[in-house]
């Protein structure tokens, strides 16, 4: 079905619909003074001609102004993030402390070990010495995040002055905390604010939301020319990273029942979900996890264009991104220390660290330099002292 017609489809349903109870409506109208005696009818009968004529006209016009609306894809006015008043009773998991961390923040990141996004948000704020509470979350089940209305992970909640914020979306997440980091005149409850969510109905009918602004840190001070480039680029990665880099990973993580197998007992040691789910749901998670990953795995190579061999669209991805810091000459990409996007792709390369597709991913491209190097540097908190 073309994009057009796709689009036509519902007003045009609407339309005849309205249409038709107009002529329903008219038909009964008819059938009841018909069946009377003439005379009595005849002024009526003229009336029901009148309403009909009238009814095509009003239909006909209302038709022609649905089909030249403009398609209103956006159903409801941006939403905040709205704050609340207690801190969800759940027991963290375990507790990420650095010393030296005068960040001020006082965070509980609710996740799944390797889930991409969570693993991008974790690069950050190791990177960056920051402390956390972990609340691990039970994939299949997530009882955990029941209290929040956005049910993915990462959710990260920020204690602030009156109550706790939640923080939704990775790279939200990262802008947001950068911002803070780099500007601190304003709160993390000014800066969600600059982050709102829109709900929109997508091209195949069903409802979606938006981040805006996810991409922009938001800094009241003036930027040079120069500054503003590396802004540019960095969000271009970044976006690449969301758009695209990451979904070659699935595929590639489940592309056999043995490989998903394989991946899911790895989420399970990384995870330390021996420790936090009993057994009975741990291989729930596991079983179900891997099988529901390996079918998912074929649909997402078909939705995002694989090549037939899924490893190739991964080395592609990631030579194009070395091949990039090579022609810039610098360490990474953000120059000789990681950047937002360095961060970001590392975070969700170190998602499938122990499975298969990554140990092929280092055979086969160069990225286990700039890799390793990023991960020495978020092991040893270097960006803390640039906060
Ligand atoms: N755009 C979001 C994507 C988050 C996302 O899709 N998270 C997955 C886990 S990897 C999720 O929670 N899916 C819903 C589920 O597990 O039910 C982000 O960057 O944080």
């Amino acid at each position: 079905m073309s994009f057009l017609s796709k689009n036509l489809m519902v007003p045009y349903r609407q339309t005849s619909l309205f249409m038709q109870n107009i002529f329903h409506f008219q038909t009964q109208v008819f059938r009841n003074f018909a069946s009377k005696p003439r005379t009595v009818t005849k002024g009526f009968f003229k009336i029901g001609l009148v309403g009909v004529t009238m009814g095509a006209i009003v239909g006909t016009g209302y038709s022609i102004h649905q089909r030249n609306k403009p398609r209103a894809h956006i159903i409801n006015e941006q939403t905040f993030i709205p704050t609340i008043d207690e801190m969800p009773q759940i027991k963290p998991s375990r507790t990420v402390r650095f010393e030296g961390d005068d960040s001020g923040l006082k965070l509980t990141l609710f996740q799944y070990q390797t889930c991409p996004f969570c693993c991008k948000v974790r690069a950050f704020l190791d990177y960056y010495g920051i402390s956390y509470d972990i609340v691990e979350v039970d994939p299949v089940l997530r009882q955990s995040i029941k209290w929040s209305p956005y049910k993915k992970v990462p959710i990260l909640v920020a204690k602030t002055e009156n109550g706790y914020q939640p923080l939704n979306d990775s790279t939200m997440i990262i802008s947001a905390l950068a911002s803070y980091l780099t500007d601190t005149r304003k709160d993390i409850p000014e800066i969600v604010k600059c982050f709102p969510t829109i709900d929109y109905i997508d091209e195949d009918g069903t409802k979606k939301f938006d981040i805006m602004n996810k991409y922009f840190l938001m800094l009241s001070t003036q930027m040079d020319q120069h500054k503003e480039k590396q802004f540019v680029e960095e969000r271009k990665w970044r976006k690449w990273t969301d758009d695209v880099l990451v979904h070659t990973l699935s595929p590639n993580v489940y592309r056999s029942k043995d490989e998903a197998l394989q991946a899911f007992n790895w989420f399970s040691d990384a995870g330390e979900w021996e420790q936090h789910f009993p057994t009975w749901e741990r291989m729930l998670i596991i079983y179900v996890g891997a099988t529901a990953m390996w079918l998912i795995g074929k649909r997402l190579k078909k939705k995002y264009n694989l090549k037939d061999d899924v490893r190739e669209s991964l080395y592609d991805e990631c030579n194009k991104w070395i091949r990039s810091i090579n022609d810039k000459g610098t360490r990474f990409m953000g120059g000789q220390r990681p950047g937002l996007a360095d961060l970001s792709v590392y975070g969700v390369l170190s998602s499938i660290e122990g499975c298969e597709a990554f140990k092929d991913c280092l055979e086969h491209t160069r990225i286990g330099k700039w890799y390793f190097a990023m991960k020495e540097a978020v092991a040893q908190h270097q960006g803390a002292r640039f906060i």
